[in-house]
C-alpha cells in the first residue's frame, strides 16, 4: 500500500500516460529479486553465470554508453544552464516527453522503486522513486541504491526527486520482446532540476537508465546541494593509513574511465600503508560543525569499467564482484563464466563475444565492448571503510584533481592555496574515453569532471566552488595528478595502480607538512629526493606545451562570459604570465 500522497498522485498520472499491463511496487526483497533475475533470463536479457547468483547482459551495440549529445538541463533560464549543457525549455520539454511516453509501456510492467541515496537516517541522505518499464534496471538498482520498503517507509509523506525511465519500445499484443530493448533514435536524457523531475527514454543502459547515478546523485543533485548549502561531486572518497596507524581521507575527482574505482580500491606497494573505500564514483560533499568538510558516498554499489580490470590492477574490484554481480558486454567463456580484455595475461581459447558471436584469440574485435561494466555490492569489497556507514560521512584532508594526459600535466602537484586548486579544477581536461558516444582520445576540457554532469552553469559552479573558501572553515589541500603521461614511443611512464600509493603517501605527508616541496608557477611539485626515477619526464614543466594549455584556457573560459569568476581569470593570467616570460 501505498501512504504518500505525493506517489499516489503522481503514480495514476503516470500510469494513465503510459498505460502498462501491470504495476509492480518494488520492495527490495529477496524473493522479488530472484524472481526479476528468473524472468530476465527466461527472456533472454540475462545468462545465469556459474558464479553465485550472478548473471550476464549484452546490450544492443546501439546503446552501450551515456549520450551527452540527448541529455538536456531544463532550467527556466537559458543562461543558468550554461555553455556546458544542452537547454531546452523545461514545459515545452516536458510537453515533448509526454508526447514520447504516451503509452510507451503497453506490453510491459511499469517498475515503482522507491530509492534513498545515502544512509538511511542521515540528515545528508535524500529520496526519490524512479518509475522504469526495465527489469534490468530494477536488478542493477537493487545493487546500486537502498530501493524498497525501507526507504519507501523512510519517506513518509514527504516529496521526493520523481524519476521516469521507459526503455521505449511499447508493445504490441502478442509481440515477442527482443533481449534488449531501446530506442535509439528517440533517446533523451532530461532533467529539469527546479521541479526535481528526470525523464529519460530510448536507452537502458547504465547512467542512462539507473537514474540514481549521473542523473540523480550529480546533475540534479549539484544543483540542489548549490540551493541547500552542499556540493555533490564525481568523486571516489578513500581512507589512508599510514604505517604509524594514523589515517586521513582524501577525495578524487577523475573523468569517466580515468581510474577512479581503480584508486578507490588500490593495494598499496609499500609496505604498512592501507588504503580503504567510501566509495568509488560519487561524493556528497557538506561542513561538519567542526569547520571541517565531510563526504558521504550516496550510493551502494559500483558500476565499474570491466576491461582492464585483473588480479595485478585492482584485485579487490575482483573480489567484489566474485557473487551477487551482474556484468553488462563482457564475453562468455565456455565454463560460463565472464571474461574481458586485461582480465588475465593468456587470453581463453573460445568465447562468445558480447556481441554474441564466437571469439577466439585470433579474432579481430574486442571480445568486450570497452565500455562494458560490472555492477557489484559495496558491501562485497574486502577494503571498504566502516566509515562508508557514517550517518555524517568522512572528514577530508585532501581533494585530488586529474585527467588522462599524455604530456604537458606532470604527475603530481599541489595548489598553493584554495583559488589556486579552484583553477586547477576550472583548468582539467582528459583525452575522451568510452564511456560516453564520442572520439576516443580526443583531448576535451572537463572542469573537475564534471562537464558531462553539472546541472547547471559550469561559471556559477565555479563561483560557488571559490564561495567554499571561509575563514571559520579548514580547507582541504588541493593536488593533481596523472597517472597517465607517455615517453617518446607511447608507454606509460608512471607504473599506476597499486604504485599510486607513493602519490598519495606524498600528499599525506604534506597534509602534515612532513614532505618537502619546491613552489612552481604551476603550484608544489616533491623534490627529486622524494622521486629519483624519470623525474625529469615525470615532473617536465616544458614552457612550448603550457603556452599551448594557457591559451586553450583563454578560449574556453571566455565562453562562459559573465558567469567566468574574476579569480579564475586572474589565476590563469597570472599562470600565463610566468609561463610566457619563462624564455
Ligand atoms: P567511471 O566508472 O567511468 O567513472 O571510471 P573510473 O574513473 O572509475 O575509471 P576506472 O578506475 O574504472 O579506470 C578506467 C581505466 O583506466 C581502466 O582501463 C584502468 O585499467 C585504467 N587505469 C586506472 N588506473 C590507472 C593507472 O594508475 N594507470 C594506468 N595506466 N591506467 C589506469
Ligand atoms: C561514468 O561514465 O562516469 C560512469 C558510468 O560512472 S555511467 O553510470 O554509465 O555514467
Ligand atoms: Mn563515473
Amino acid at each position: 500500500m501505498v501512504q504518500n500522497e505525493h506517489l499516489s498522485k503522481w503514480l495514476e498520472e503516470m500510469k494513465a500516460l503510459c498505460e502498462p499491463d501491470a504495476v509492480h511496487i518494488v520492495t527490495g526483497s529477496e524473493e522479488e529479486n530472484k524472481e526479476l533475475c528468473q524472468k530476465l533470463v527466461d527472456g533472454g536479457t540475462f545468462t545465469r553465470l556459474k558464479r553465485e547468483n550472478s548473471f550476464l547482459a549484452c546490450s544492443n551495440p546501439e546503446d552501450v554508453a551515456r549520450v551527452e549529445g540527448r541529455t538536456f538541463i531544463c532550467i527556466k533560464e537559458e543562461k543558468d544552464a550554461g555553455p556546458n549543457n544542452n537547454w531546452a525549455d523545461p514545459d515545452e520539454m516536458r510537453e515533448k516527453m509526454r508526447g514520447f511516453f504516451k503509452g510507451c509501456m503497453r506490453g510491459r510492467t511499469m517498475y515503482v522503486i522507491p530509492f534513498c541515496m545515502g544512509p538511511l537516517g542521515s540528515p545528508w541522505s535524500r529520496m526519490a522513486v524512479e518509475i522504469t518499464d526495465s527489469a534490468y534496471v530494477v536488478v542493477n538498482m537493487r545493487i546500486m541504491t537502498q530501493i524498497g520498503d525501507k526507504p519507501l517507509e523512510a519517506m513518509g509523506n514527504q516529496d521526493f526527486v520523481k524519476c521516469v525511465h521507459s526503455v521505449g519500445v511499447p508493445l504490441e499484443q502478442g509481440q515477442k520482446d527482443v533481449s534488449w530493448p531501446c530506442n535509439p533514435e528517440k533517446t533523451h536524457i532530461v532533467h529539469m532540476p527546479e521541479t526535481r523531475e528526470i525523464w529519460s527514454f530510448g536507452s537502458g543502459y547504465g547512467g542512462n537508465a539507473i537514474l540514481n547515478k549521473k542523473c540523480f546523485a550529480l546533475r540534479l543533485a549539484s544543483f540542489m546541494g548549490r540551493s541547500e548549502g552542499w556540493m555533490a561531486e564525481h568523486m571516489l572518497i578513500i581512507g589512508i593509513t599510514n604505517p604509524e596507524g594514523e589515517k586521513k581521507y582524501f577525495a578524487a575527482s577523475f573523468p569517466s574511465a580515468c581510474g577512479k574505482t581503480n584508486l578507490a580500491m588500490l593495494q598499496p606497494t609499500l609496505p604498512g600503508w592501507k588504503v580503504e573505500c567510501v566509495g568509488d564514483d560519487i561524493a556528497w560533499l557538506h561542513w561538519g560543525k567542526d569547520g571541517r568538510m565531510y563526504a558521504i558516498n550516496p550510493e551502494a554499489g559500483f558500476f565499474g569499467v570491466a576491461p582492464g580490470t585483473s588480479d595485478e590492477t585492482n584485485p579487490h574490484a575482483l573480489a567484489s564482484l566474485a557473487k551477487n554481480s551482474i556484468f553488462t558486454n563482457v564475453a562468455l567463456t565456455d565454463e560460463g563464466d565472464i571474461w574481458w580484455e586485461g582480465m588475465t595475461k593468456e587470453p581463453p581459447k573460445h568465447l562468445i563475444s558480447w556481441k554474441g558471436k564466437d571469439w577466439t584469440p585470433e579474432s579481430e574485435e574486442k571480445s568486450s565492448h570497452p565500455n562494458a561494466r560490472f555492477t557489484a555490492p559495496l558491501s562485497q569489497c574486502p577494503v571498504l571503510d566502516k566509515a562508508y556507514y557514517e550517518l555524517e560521512g568522512v572528514p577530508l584532508s585532501g581533494i585530488i584533481f586529474g585527467g588522462r594526459r599524455s604530456d604537458t600535466v606532470p604527475v603530481m602537484r599541489e595548489a598553493l592555496n584554495w583559488q589556486q586548486g579552484t583553477f586547477m579544477g576550472a583548468a582539467m581536461s582528459s583525452e575522451m574515453t568510452a564511456a560516453a558516444k564520442g572520439t576516443v582520445g580526443k583531448l576535451r576540457h572537463d572542469p573537475f569532471a564534471m562537464l558531462p554532469f553539472c546541472g547547471y552553469n559550469m561559471g556559477d559552479y565555479f563561483a560557488y566552488w571559490l564561495q567554499q573558501e571561509q575563514p571559520d572553515r579548514k580547507m582541504p589541500a588541493i593536488f593533481y595528478v596523472n597517472w597517465f603521461l607517455k615517453d617518446e614511443n607511447g608507454k606509460f611512464i608512471w607504473p599506476g595502480f597499486g604504485d599510486n600509493i607513493r602519490a598519495l603517501k606524498w600528499m599525506f605527508e604534506r597534509v602534515d607538512n612532513k614532505a618537502d616541496a619546491i613552489e612552481t608557477e604551476i603550484g608544489f611539485l616533491p623534490t627529486k629526493e622524494t622521486f629519483p626515477e624519470h623525474y625529469e619526464q615525470l615532473f617536465a614543466r616544458d614552457p612550448d606545451l603550457w603556452k599551448k594549455e594557457v591559451e586553450g584556457l583563454e578560449e574556453y573560459f571566455a565562453q562562459f562570459g559573465d558567469a567566468m569568476p574574476e579569480k579564475l581569470k586572474e589565476e590563469l593570467a597570472t599562470l600565463k604570465q610566468s609561463i610566457f616570460s619563462k624564455k
